[in-house]
């Protein structure tokens, strides 16, 4: 029997298997429980249909095993266990499998999908169906669904991965915070509508498939949250269906391209959103119409440098050209920083912890840093590097700060990864009340099902 059992075992796992502990203890239980199951057939007469489905189901994970060696054994991966050495690149080539893109008819205009007229009627019934998913959490406060990404591809530079991490965490943690849900994109939906386009198939999608989400959030992967306790003033926006920063005069007097922003901004599920992302695709598609787009931005808008069109300056355009049609239910939000310009924040902060708090989410405590013209991902920027990643970093802890509080963390210094403990350890642990109130702050609340 003994011998049964090694020959088996023998076969089943060829020895260059047995530097592999998990394996070979694997082998040993698939050897045991099929001796078992020949001995019961046997010695305690097993019906016949269960010997055969026993030996149906070994043989099949034998043969399982057995090709997972012999491919090991046939294509070593070999090479280096060293990280720093091994060339990324082999990994990342651009997969060409054979299978051509799918092209769209020149001839006809770009579309972002089928045609939809009747969205608030689907969406409605929708939501008349599913109460258990409701697009209001509680009272005014929307479900919200925040939305960033960046590129499929590792950044071009070596630390720009990091800082996308620093990135997404600082968003997390807003969101938590918040109640909002998040979404990071990596995937590029519509290869024709790459770059800053790459928003709004995106967009699009997620809007049709979560009817639940009343505002979905756009936030671009520079942009970071720097005043974890400010709530949006969610009243305000109950008639609009898109909120930027930005200014009417500086949009509609001055056709400005820098009037609004579209590195943060909040959209509503609806129809009316369907229909501006439909008028703004046309402008989206690389080549000959997204160059052709941006002579135009660029002749028509106020200060827009010469490069292909980008969803910003058409939504200026949009807007200015198409006042009455759009005008109302756009609002151009400049109370607080929805979006803030890094350049006029980040050496500021000091000033800000000294005189203020969060929870004030403009000037005094903005609500977002926007590292507009930073391009930590990617070659080459508008700005020093030195001084885009130090601020970057600089913005991060700002932000952090707040998070750690609630734990009774933080940072050394706005520049440093550091982190320090700044109360005692207590043995009544609840009985803390963190500074902010964002252990249990009033907006997360949720009321008990009854
Ligand atoms: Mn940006």
């Amino acid at each position: 029997m003994l011998d049964r059992v090694n020959g088996r075992r023998q076969a089943w796992c060829p020895r260059g298997l047995f530097r592999r502990g998990i394996l070979d203890v694997l082998c040993l239980v698939l050897t045991v429980v099929v001796s078992r199951a020949d001995l019961g057939a046997g010695s305690f007469a097993a019906p016949r249909k269960d010997l055969d489905d026993n030996r149906e189901t070994f043989s099949h994970i034998r043969r399982r095993i057995l090709e997972e060696v012999s491919t090991a054994e046939q294509n070593p991966i070999g090479g280096t266990n060293n990280y720093g050495e091994f060339d990324v690149n082999k990994i990342f080539k651009d997969e060409d499998d054979g299978i051509p893109e799918f092209k769209r008819d020149p001839s006809q205009p770009y579309t972002l999908g089928p045609k939809i007229s009747d969205w608030d009627q689907q969406r409605g019934e929708w939501l008349k169906n599913n109460p258990d998913f409701p697009n209001f959490i509680t009272g005014n406060k929307p479900r919200v669904l925040l939305v960033t990404g960046s590129s499929p591809k590792p950044c071009e530079n070596p630390i720009g991965d990091h800082y996308l991490l620093k990135s997404i965490k600082n968003k997390i943690d807003y969101c938590r915070l918040h109640a909002i849900e998040i979404f990071y994109n990596l995937a590029l939906l519509d290869a024709e509508m790459s770059g800053f386009w790459a928003k709004l198939p995106l967009i699009r999608k997620l809007l049709l498939s979560h009817p639940e989400v009343e505002f979905l959030w756009w936030m671009d992967s520079d942009a970071m949250f720097t005043d974890m306790a400010f709530e949006l003033p969610w009243e305000r926006y109950k008639d609009q269906n898109l909120v930027m920063h930005g200014w009417n005069e500086m949009v509609y007097d001055e056709r400005n391209w820098i009037g609004l922003n579209t590195g943060s901004f909040l959209l509503r599920n609806c129809q009316w959103s369907l229909d501006l992302l439909d008028t703004l695709a046309p402008m989206g598609p690389k080549g000959k119409t997204r160059d052709e787009a941006g002579k135009i931005l660029t002749r028509e808008l106020k200060g827009r440098p010469v490069f292909e069109a980008d969803d910003q300056s058409a939504m200026v355009y949009i807007l200015t050209t198409q006042r009455e049609k759009w005008g109302s239910k756009v609002y151009l939000e400049n109370a607080y920083y929805l979006h803030g310009y890094w350049g006029i924040l980040v050496d500021r902060y000091e000033e800000m912890i000294e005189n203020y708090h969060p929870g004030l989410g403009d000037h005094r405590w903005p609500l977002v840093t926007h590292f507009v013209g930073c391009k930590p991902c990617g070659k080459f920027g508008d700005y020093p590097v030195e001084r885009c990643l130090k601020q970057m970093d600089r913005a991060f802890n700002f932000g952090d700060n707040q998070i750690l509080q609630m734990y009774g963390f933080t940072h050394r210094s706005l520049t440093s990864r550091k982190v320090m403990r700044f109360r005692n350890e207590t043995s009544k642990p609840l009985e803390v009340r963190d500074e902010l109130g964002l252990l249990h702050p009033v907006f997360k609340a949720v009321k008990a099902a009854v």
